[in-house]
């Protein structure tokens, strides 16, 4: 039985993945959190991605690795940064290293999300990120490419749309995976031989698609799920938008700022602390040796 390493597995396709891939292989889970209450055939492996010696540590030995790992929405630059760039850097390095060839990476719908809706696009666009986070995982795709070209590793990149037992809004109903789905997509990633560097979207059989998936069906990919069968009870529910989210894929990501851009609040923050200082009032010198006592 082959064992896979999972990096993010506390997350939630980390869980999804567990349960799926549960008996098919050894489980090998890392996260930065301990993990509780493991199934037979889980072992756990405390891992910070932004620290290559935990990423060595994880990796040894391993048949493949699942990357989930890392920030996964639009987020502070600095959080990006640090465990989506570096992180990536030191799993794929990490593996290099321990002579790991097979790597699936999980980038995202978000690395092609100002593509418009009424746009169809599969494996071969150019890369367009809606985000800060997007940008991240195009990052690691171009790292996965150096890696395969250079270092000859085999590497899957997954554009995963949003896992879920079931779609939650519009533009989910067309990026939405199933997590047997995706455990398929995964178990495709891990068992396909010859593979060098691969894109494919981590999307279910949705009729209302914006993906060509058919680099994913080339290499044994075969859906099972479509969202249409939620798609009455979703659009129900759904509320107007942001009319520019609505315009793109990447829906919210496109405009949200989930934290103000960080280098200008850092010195916003240290103008006003500047400003706090110099406004107070100076304070008389004690006598010596008062220090401390009232
Ligand atoms: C992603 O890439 C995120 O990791 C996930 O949290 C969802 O926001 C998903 O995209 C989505 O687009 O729904």
């Amino acid at each position: 039985m082959k064992t896979i390493l999972i990096t993010g597995a506390g997350g939630g396709i980390g869980t999804h993945l567990r349960r799926e891939l549960a008996g098919k292989y050894a489980l090998r889970l890392s996260d930065i959190r301990p993990l509780k209450r493991l199934a037979p055939g889980e072992q756990f492996v405390a891992g910070d991605l932004a620290r290559l010696d935990h990423m060595l540590r994880a990796t040894k030995g391993v048949d493949a690795i699942v990357h989930l790992g890392g920030y996964s929405v639009e987020g502070a630059w600095e959080d990006i940064l640090r465990a989506n760039l570096i992180g990536c850097y030191n799993v794929f390095e990490a593996a290099r290293l321990n002579g790991v060839t097979r790597v699936l990476f999980a980038t995202s719908n978000h690395a092609v999300g100002f593509y418009r809706r009424d746009r169809m696009i599969d494996h071969r666009v150019y890369i367009k990120p809606d985000s800060r986070y997007g940008v991240s995982k195009v990052f690691g795709e171009a790292l996965g490419s150096l890696y395969a070209d250079k270092y000859g590793m085999e590497v899957f990149c997954m554009r995963i749309g949003n896992v879920n037992p079931e779609p939650i809004d519009r533009r989910r109903l067309s990026i939405w995976i199933s997590p047997r789905d995706m455990a398929q997509l995964v178990t495709t990633g891990v068992e396909h031989p010859g593979i060098r560097f691969e894109i494919v979207y981590g999307v279910s059989n949705n009729r209302r698609s914006w993906y060509d998936n058919s680099n994913a069906a080339r290499l044994g990919y075969r859906a099972l799920d479509d969202s249409e069968a939620f798609a009455a009870k979703v659009l129900a529910k759904e509320k107007a938008g942001d009319p520019r989210a609505e315009v793109y894929q990447g829906g919210a990501f496109v405009h949200l700022e989930a934290v103000e851009n960080p280098a200008p609040l850092a010195r916003r923050k240290a103008n006003k602390a500047i400003a706090k200082r110099s406004a107070r009032p100076k304070r008389k010198a004690r006598p010596k040796g008062s220090r401390g006592k009232r």
